[in-house]
């Protein structure tokens, strides 16, 4: 099944993907199974959105199903995402994945960041995900946002919905652009003209409207508020795009899903 709307074609402008990868997860895994389960929802919604006024009709993308990925090899299963994205954009299209857990992100980002030396992450997230290893382990999903600062460097790793991290994380979150109101975040938007890449962990939402996710985390953002972050983005020049952690074995009711995939009809429609 692919997402809804997708056409087939090679030379689309964007292009989506399943990463069918959690072997790092550490709390509750599950969302290898999240590509699928997003796909099969996206035929609840309506092509068009009323907030953005168009339709995905006319969003030229393609989705190119999921990645086999060796479980358990985490550095091969890292490569073979690297090397998907890069393909991506070798074909100068826009890679939009849908994970999997969060280390994914920086199979994508090591490419992205190779060819566009100057980007910004912009990271959606309950957790700092800023630890230098977990259980002696450099890459894990608690050190994805790490890894990709050795990278392009903390301070352009810009955090928005953060609540959760360690004493040492929060130390550190004074090297990253922390944002704490949509005004901080326009006002951050205006003065930067470099690329971005956004990542969006979607236990930046709350439980409660968002329970299918493996490491849930209270106090976090409605639906609403974090389309009204989204949705500042849409002048920007966004170079790819991830969303990932939902878990649907924790999501027996679907609303988890559904959310998901009106997640990303919306960010397709900025793109
Ligand atoms: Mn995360």
């Amino acid at each position: 099944m692919k997402f809804m709307d997708s056409v087939e074609n090679v030379n689309t402008k964007i292009k989506l993907f399943g990463v069918p990868f959690d072997s790092t997860s550490s709390f509750r895994a599950g969302s290898r199974f999240a590509p699928d389960e997003i796909r099969k929802f996206s035929y609840n919604l309506e092509s068009y959105s009323p907030v953005l006024k168009r339709n995905l009709y006319d969003v030229d993308f393609s989705d190119m199903g999921n990645l086999d990925l060796p479980f358990g090899n985490t550095n091969k299963s890292i490569n073979i995402i690297t090397d998907f994205a890069k393909y991506i954009l070798d074909n100068k299209s826009i890679p939009v994945a849908i994970g999997g857990e969060h280390l994914i992100t920086f199979g994508i980002f090591k490419t992205i960041y190779e060819k566009y030396p100057d980007v910004k992450i912009i990271q959606f997230d309950a957790h700092a995900d800023l630890r230098d290893n977990y259980i002696g382990e450099k890459l894990s999903h608690a050190t994805v946002m790490r890894r990709c600062s050795d990278l392009c460097g903390l301070n352009n790793i810009i955090q928005i919905g953060v609540r959760s991290g360690t004493e040492e994380e929060w130390g550190i979150t004074n090297d990253t652009v922390l944002i704490k109101s949509k005004d901080d975040f326009k006002n951050y938007l205006i003065n930067i003209s470099s690329p971005v890449y956004i990542t969006i962990d979607l236990d930046v939402l709350d439980p409660s409207i968002f329970p299918g996710t493996g490491t849930p985390e209270a106090g976090g953002f409605s639906y609403n508020e974090l389309m009204d972050y989204i949705y500042l983005l849409e002048d920007n020049n966004i170079v790819g795009l991830d969303i990932v952690e939902f878990s649907p074995p924790y999501d027996p009711s679907g609303i988890s899903a559904s959310t998901a995939s009106k997640i990303i009809r919306e960010a397709l429609l900025i793109l």
